[in-house]
């Protein structure tokens, strides 16, 4: 193993303080096998080296860096193997004996050994354990290298597809033809076959460039179609002689000598993307009355808000285009027969606020047919085969064709799209919205614990899979793919990791790739918009918001009561899973006396009677939140109101709060985006999110919102007293933080940008693909490997609910 930066390092800091270190690494050792994270590594040594002044010598320069960078260690006597993460990223492996404090450099495979040998030691001496490496294929792929660059991949491919064109052409053959194969159901968009040569190409653009300018800006394409197309040139290039001057200026601008802002602005003018397929499958997908459900957030909303989005620019462009079809989307999602009063066991459902939009529900099938109930995400495995050929059919039959690309999103919906795009060869992204593995500390070595309850081996081989197979990722926050400096991101953790007694992945995913690209979602602003515009607030839910917050009684909607009126409400609202941690601010709220003379507590989520829950964890937290408000006496101070569907009446509740100059709460042990986040924010609702995941990422701490440690509680609790306090006494300041944050999603997070960068991926990496043709072929085949004998194996191990199963509707 050649030397790393750490490695070369590390043996001198050790021997500054070798004495100390000595001591540390006994007392490492001294327990015998374990997992070491950063915070019992730092105790240890607190432990070892009592005097303050002593520990601040030792931990300074190279050795305390190291040590602080460092995300856990496996000992293994007499090793401490460290991972050590110097940027987003970047990772270093060594172990050093701690008899001697030699220092060696080691793989990620050994690495990977180490911790193995603590769960599973068997498994780590098997010489033949299965090992998955997708870095084997990336020979000839290029790579950013800077962390900073990290979810810029389409500004890095369209660098690199210019060099790639060079400015010969025979270098710009596959542009050539890549504007050949344009067309709309077997009619040609661009060019035709009478430009089949680079120079032809050049040469009639030349030609047809000065031909156009003769015309005035305004002028309609038909006004000179035919005498274009005599030169070979098809419909697509713009609807005006302006327009369409400035697209062939581009082309030849690019024949001549490639540049990736040029690149960039010709791949979004070409007519590439008509239909699109968008996979989300799990949940109750529905357009009312869904939300709250288990399973069911803000994927949803993000999806239907995307739809609009995309199909509202794509309407755009196609007119720009100067063509005149009109774009399909397809939402695929499952057919739910029991569907709990929504819509979701109706086979198909115009999207709102679309024209060309529709809900495409499939039911999942069985051996003994379809199957009525929902079942949870983690339980969703063995029907995603079927789903996907059953999908299939009849997505080609509705489209009358091929889609133009494929959107996945969350395993499941990744994985069929993975299996769909590859068996029609189209384009393919996957958006994650929550990779689970991040969510669960040790979810991967701890497989055998994890596994039974959330089968894990089958939702991290699928999501390998997928984001593998894809040829772009679309994420929410840079925090998605690389974490920030001390906490590794949810893409990064597939990096390399492993499931003892399954397999172990050496090279996962590479948060290098240029298939990363951040495109942050919005927030509906015709729906969530500031409390202060009074005129559009929609006051006709005011006395059921009044009843909802203030009404005495008890119900099967709230329960709890605020006694005290005029105090400011802090406010949460999310699914009802562990993971949001509403139980813990509720906790956090009993325990804080200061805080609760402050403010009043408002939750949404959830309902009240924990055996209705066909959901594991929701149940538990049902149960819980009921023992917390027995616990710390809560009625008075706080309601508890359950799930809401309506997000508009929602919308007027986050107002409401902030009329009250309030705050919404976020205090989730780790959320992956956090549309509820950008929701309050939009409504002008000084917020406080968790420091894990998105939230970090979206708010500026102090500027637009707050911080919060979900695992320091006291902390937490006490920065939203601190901040009821202040605005006591500085009338301002409220105010200030309601204005940061609206700022804040102005420059940043709004759907138009988002729909404007997702259609100009599909376009680029579509082109992009016919550089990668090799080792996406391999890649491809190693998919099949592992998807055949070992995903199938471990889908079918997933239990199938019992009930008496609808027969199949014969198919005609
Ligand atoms: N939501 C809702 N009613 C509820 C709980 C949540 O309407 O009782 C909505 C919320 O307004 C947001 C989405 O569900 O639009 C939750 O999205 P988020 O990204 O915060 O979390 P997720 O549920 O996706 O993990
Ligand atoms: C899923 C989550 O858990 C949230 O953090 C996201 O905001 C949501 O999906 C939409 O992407």
């Amino acid at each position: 193993m050649a030397t790393t930066p750490v490695a070369d390092s590390m043996p001198d800091a050790l021997k500054q303080s070798r004495y100390h270190m000595k001591r540390c690494f006994a007392r490492f050792i001294a327990t015998g096998s374990r997992l070491m994270k950063l915070k019992n590594l730092m105790d240890e040594i607190e432990n070892t080296i009592e005097d303050k002044a002593e520990r601040t010598k030792v931990l300074e320069g190279s050795l305390g860096q190291t040590l602080s960078s460092t995300q856990e260690a496996a000992v293994v006597p007499p090793y401490v193997a460290f991972a050590v993460r110097h940027n987003p990223g970047c990772w270093d492996y060594v172990k050093v004996n701690a008899d001697n404090l030699s220092v060696e450099a080691i793989s990620p495979k050994e690495y990977l050994k180490f911790k193995e040998m603590i769960f599973d030691e068997e498994w780590a001496k098997d010489d033949n354990a299965l090992e998955v490496d997708f870095g084997a294929f990336d020979y000839s792929h290029p790579r950013l290298a800077l962390s900073s660059s990290v979810g810029n991949g389409l500004n890095f491919v369209s660098k690199v597809m210019s060099s790639k064109l060079g400015g010969k052409p025979e270098e710009a053959q596959p542009l050539l033809d890549y504007l050949l194969a344009l067309n709309h159901q077997g009619e040609n968009l661009m060019i035709n076959e009478n430009l089949n040569s680079v120079s032809k190409l050049q040469a009639a653009l030349i030609v047809a460039e000065v031909f156009v300018s003769s015309f005035s800006k305004d002028a309609p394409y038909k006004n000179f179609e035919h005498k274009l197309k005599e030169w070979g040139f098809e419909k697509g290039w713009g609807d005006s002689a302006g327009r369409v001057r400035e697209t062939m200026r581009l082309a030849s601008e690019i024949l001549q000598a490639p540049d990736p802002i040029n690149m960039e602005s010709f791949f979004s003018r070409l007519p590439t993307t008509f239909n699109i397929v968008i996979f989300s499958i799990h949940g109750y997908f529905g357009q009312a009355d869904v939300l709250g459900l288990p399973d069911t957030g803000g994927q949803v909303v993000y999806i239907l808000d995307q739809v609009r989005a995309l199909e509202e620019e794509m309407l755009r462009r196609i007119k720009k285009q100067g063509l005149n079809m009109k774009p399909k989307i397809l939402v695929v999602t499952r057919l739910i027969p029991d569907a709990r009063g929504t819509t979701c066991n109706q086979e198909m459902e115009p999207i709102l606020n679309s024209s060309y939009s529709h809900i495409l529900r499939i039911p999942f099938r069985t051996e003994k047919g379809v199957l009525r109930q929902w079942v949870s995400r983690f339980d969703i495995y063995p029907y995603l085969e079927n789903y996907a050929k059953d999908a299939t059919a009849k997505i080609l039959e509705i489209m009358e064709g091929k889609p133009d690309l494929i959107i996945g999103n969350y395993t499941d919906g990744n994985l069929v799209a993975s299996l769909l795009a590859n068996k029609l060869g189209v384009t393919q992204g996957t958006i994650a919205h929550a990779l689970e593995k991040t969510k669960y500390e040790d979810s991967d070595v701890k497989l055998k614990e994890f596994d039974p309850k959330y089968h894990f081996s089958c939702q991290f081989t699928a999501d390998l899979l997928a984001m593998n197979a894809a040829d772009f990722i679309i994420t929410s926050t840079y925090q998605e793919i690389a974490g920030s400096e001390t906490r590794p991101g949810q893409y990064e953790s597939h990096t390399a990791f492993t499931m003892p007694g399954l397999y172990r992945v050496v090279s996962g995913i590479n948060v290098f790739d240029p298939k990363f690209n951040i495109a942050a979602p919005g927030a509906e602003q015709s729906t969530y918009f500031p409390f202060t515009e009074r005129k559009k607030r929609f006051v006709k839910f005011g006395p059921a918001i009044e009843e909802l917050l203030y009404s005495n009684e008890e119900n099967n909607e709230h329960i709890g009561f605020l006694a005290d009126r005029k105090r400011p409400i802090i406010f949460s609202m999310a699914r009802f899973d562990t993971v949001k941690n509403l139980t813990g601010l509720t906790e956090w709220f009993g325990k804080n006396k200061k805080l609760q003379n402050l403010v009043n507590l408002v939750i949404v989520g959830g309902f009240f009677d924990p055996s209705k829950s066909k959901d594991r964890e929701e149940a538990a937290e049902i149960k819980k939140m009921h023992e917390l408000i027995e616990k710390y006496n809560l009625k008075g101070q706080m309601r508890w109101i359950a799930a809401q569907t309506d997000k508009y009446r929602n919308s007027e509740l986050y107002r409401t709060i902030a009329d009250t100059k309030g705050a919404f709460v976020q205090p989730a042990l780790y959320e992956a985006f956090g549309l509820t986040v950008i929701e309050a924010m939009n409504c002008g609702l000084p917020t406080f999110a968790t420091n894990q995941g998105g939230p970090a990422e979206i708010i500026v701490d102090g500027v637009s919102g707050f911080h919060i440690d979900p695992y320091n509680g006291d902390k937490s609790s006490n920065k939203i007293a601190d901040f009821f306090e202040k605005c006591k006494v500085d009338s301002i300041y409220w105010n200030r933080i309601s204005e940061g944050g609206l700022k804040r999603i102005e420059e940043c997070y709004t759907w138009k940008i988002y729909a404007n960068k997702v259609l100009n991926m599909g376009s680029i990496y579509g082109f992009w693909r016919q550089f990668n043709v090799g080792p996406k072929q391999a890649k491809q085949r190693y998919f099949e490997m592992f998807y055949n004998p070992l995903f199938r194996k471990l889908a079918n191990n997933v239990p199938i609910p019992y009930e008496e199963p609808l027969p199949v509707a014969p198919s005609d």
